[in-house]
């Protein structure tokens, strides 16, 4: 029989009463059944709660953290497949560097949670394998490519990774309807921000009177919002309109070879301070579309992480803010 493993009993200490069973011994039962009444389930209770503890929980952290990342040191836009690989390998290699990231979904993970047409697995071509390695992805090795056997498998477990750094903020529901400009040495813009709203009240400024934005300011930003579609590639799609760029390539036709190289080497800064990565990038530079093959989002998220130090590190020489 394993023996059984304690966990910790935080008895109730400032809550109005005393209520409920007492738990029980907190043991583990070999099965894994938690032993909260000792099996009285019919007496079973939760500690007692009063509703507002519930709303300051919420509300204290969130407003910390908004202010806390109001000054970040590095934004991403967009949590799908690339801007998670992105906030990976950018918190992992500077657990020193406040690192938001915004996305305009409830649900993080863009287009990552399935394979192809609804189907399931999830094809990463190598040397993409050593990404999934890193994060202790399983897969099947099909020489050439490899092979997750759910899309989700990935995204979930890149995810609750990006999600335990410390350095880390994901601002779901929230999306980036602008960006923060200053003019640069040259006469030019540089990004030094994003303009956030509640995805909920950018969608529907043409319906109510004006509901101003909130901001974030930031010396680098990575824009991974995606190719064409009602949120996607937002950022250059702004810098087309802001003038910043002269016009958009539009993303061409499948041909998974060409593109996924073309998309991991093309990942870089477009306009001082702000970089694009991942299928939003197809539309700057007019790049094929890969299709239902991962590698180059992963990969192009690496690409972004080393592009964002060293603009940051140029940043600070310059002490831009
Ligand atoms: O998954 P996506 O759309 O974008 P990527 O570049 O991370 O991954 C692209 C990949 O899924 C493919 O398209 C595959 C490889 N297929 C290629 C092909 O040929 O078809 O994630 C973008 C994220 C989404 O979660 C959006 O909600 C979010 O960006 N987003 C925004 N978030 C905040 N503010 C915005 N303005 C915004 N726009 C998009």
């Amino acid at each position: 029989m394993a023996p059984a493993v304690t966990i910790d009993v935080v008895e109730p200490t400032t809550l109005p009463h005393k209520g409920g069973v007492p738990v029980g011994n907190g043991k583990l039962r070999a099965n894994g059944g938690v032993e909260t009444a000792d099996g009285k389930w019919k007496d079973f209770t939760f500690h007692p709660i009063r509703e507002s503890q519930v709303a300051r929980a919420m509300a204290r952290r969130y407003f910390n953290d908004l202010d806390t990342y109001a000054e970040s040191d590095i934004v991403i836009v967009g949590a799908g497949s690339c801007g998670l690989s992105t906030a990976y390998t950018l918190a992992k290699a500077r657990p020193d560097l406040k690192i938001a990231i915004i996305e305009a979904s409830v649900s993080p993970g863009g287009g990552a949670w399935l394979g192809g047409q609804l189907f399931s697995a999830m094809v990463m071509r190598k040397p993409a394998d050593k990404f999934l390695s890193d994060l202790g992805i399983p897969f099947e090795d099909e020489g050439a490519y490899v092979v997750v056997k759910h899309a989700a498998l990935f995204t979930s477990t890149l995810l609750s990774k990006v999600l335990a750094f410390p350095n880390v903020k994901l601002f779901n529901a929230t999306s980036v309807e602008d960006l923060i400009t200053r003019r640069d040495e040259s006469g030019g813009i540089r990004i030094a921000g994003v303009v956030t709203n509640w995805t909920l009240v950018a969608m529907h400024h043409d319906d109510q009177s004006c509901m101003d934005p909130s901001t974030i300011n930031a010396p680098v930003i990575i824009s991974t919002t995606g190719h064409d579609g009602p949120f996607g590639a937002f950022s250059v799609k702004r810098l087309v309109s802001m003038q910043a760029l002269e016009k958009l390539g539009g993303m061409r036709g499948l041909d998974m070879n060409t593109a996924e190289d073309a998309i991991v080497k093309g990942t870089r800064e477009i306009v001082p301070g702000l970089i694009v990565g991942g299928m939003e990038l197809s539309e700057v530079d007019g790049a094929n579309r890969m299709g239902p093959t991962f590698g180059a989002m992963a990969l192009s998220g690496v690409k972004a992480a080393e592009e964002a130090l060293a603009v940051f590190e140029l940043r600070q020489k310059q002490n831009a803010i």
